[in-house]
């Protein structure tokens, strides 16, 4: 475990560094939304998705200066999602990573702006020649980015979780909604590496069968945080699915077996990396973290 912890720190400084050179400083009548879009992205946070980016693009030997803007990109997306979700007209949330959310910080408007500007961002970086030599694939990048985050992943998952404020969806609802919600940027940032290193189907394939099963464990888990761990330990706000009678994974199950559930889907979401033998580990150790931890 010491291992993977030490992986996890070298592949979030890696992100973070890169973060910090694409995000936009100084600036005129404009500062404060760059310090919105600073503030929102170098406060924390666990890099979990760059750290799938990484670690898939190493099983084909991509440079890391390329992977680490792919990582970027996702980050970048994931974190104007927080901003956005932590709004009054979504979440109203006062606490993010253990600190004021951006419109708290800032005011509303300049949080709008500053998801605005994070998810523009992104695309840009994915563009940009550094990332891939060959435009074909900074071209699938986009795409599949894209995708992920918009009205058929992350954005329409969003919609449907507003849905389930208002009735009681099923467990096959919640599952859809999810890998929506969350599932689609996981899948990106298993597939990113594969499209960078110009992987084989079998592979690309083996990687989406893992992100399938490793978002929704990481959800269950989300939802066990929710329940059971506190404001401190998990540095945002909890107890809000209950408090807003929504039914979630832990509500539908119960907690033991939603543990279990979650157990079960890391096992397979390991089990579909044994096409890349020793190599696949830092994806396995991933599997285990995600429902392991306490923030
Ligand atoms: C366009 C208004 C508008 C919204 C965008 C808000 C939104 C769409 C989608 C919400 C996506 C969202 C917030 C999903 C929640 C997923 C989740 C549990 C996030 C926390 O992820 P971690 O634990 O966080 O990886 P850290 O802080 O470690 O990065």
């Amino acid at each position: 475990m010491a291992l993977f912890d030490a992986a996890l720190a070298a592949s979030a400084a890696a992100v973070e560094a890169m973060l910090e050179r694409v995000l936009p400083e100084d600036g005129g009548p404009e500062r404060r939304l760059f310090e919105a879009m600073r503030y929102s992205t170098l406060g924390g946070g666990k890099r979990l998705r760059p750290f799938l980016v990484l670690a898939g693009a190493k099983l084909f030997g991509v440079p890391e200066a390329q992977a680490a803007r792919a990582g970027a990109a996702v980050e970048l997306v994931h974190c104007y999602s927080l901003v956005h979700d932590d709004l009054p007209a979504m979440d109203d949330d006062a606490l993010r990573r253990g600190r004021p959310t951006c419109h708290i910080q800032f005011d509303e408007a300049t949080a709008i702006l500053a998801g605005d500007g994070l998810l523009t961002l992104a695309f840009e970086v994915l563009a940009e020649e550094a990332t891939h030599p060959e435009p074909e694939v900074r071209a699938s990048l986009v795409l599949a980015l894209a995708k992920a985050a918009g009205a058929h992943g992350m954005v329409g998952g969003q919609m449907c979780d507003l849905e389930a404020e208002t009735r009681t969806l099923s467990l096959e609802e919640i599952k859809r909604l999810q890998r929506m919600k969350t599932g689609a940027l996981f899948a990106f940032s298993c597939e990113a590496g594969a499209i960078l290193g110009k992987a084989a189907a079998a592979e690309r394939q083996a990687l989406l069968a893992y992100a399938e099963d490793l978002g929704l464990a990481f959800q269950i888990a989300d939802d066990l945080l929710d329940a059971e761990g506190t404001e401190l330990e998990v540095g945002k706000r909890v107890g809000k699915d209950a408090g807003a009678g929504k039914a979630t994974f832990v509500s539908l199950l119960g907690i033991e077996n939603a543990r279990k559930e979650a157990q079960r889907l890391v096992q397979r979401a390991r089990s579909s990396l044994a096409i890349f033998g020793e190599k696949g580990e830092p994806l396995c150790e991933l599997a285990r973290f995600v429902i392991a931890r306490r923030a």
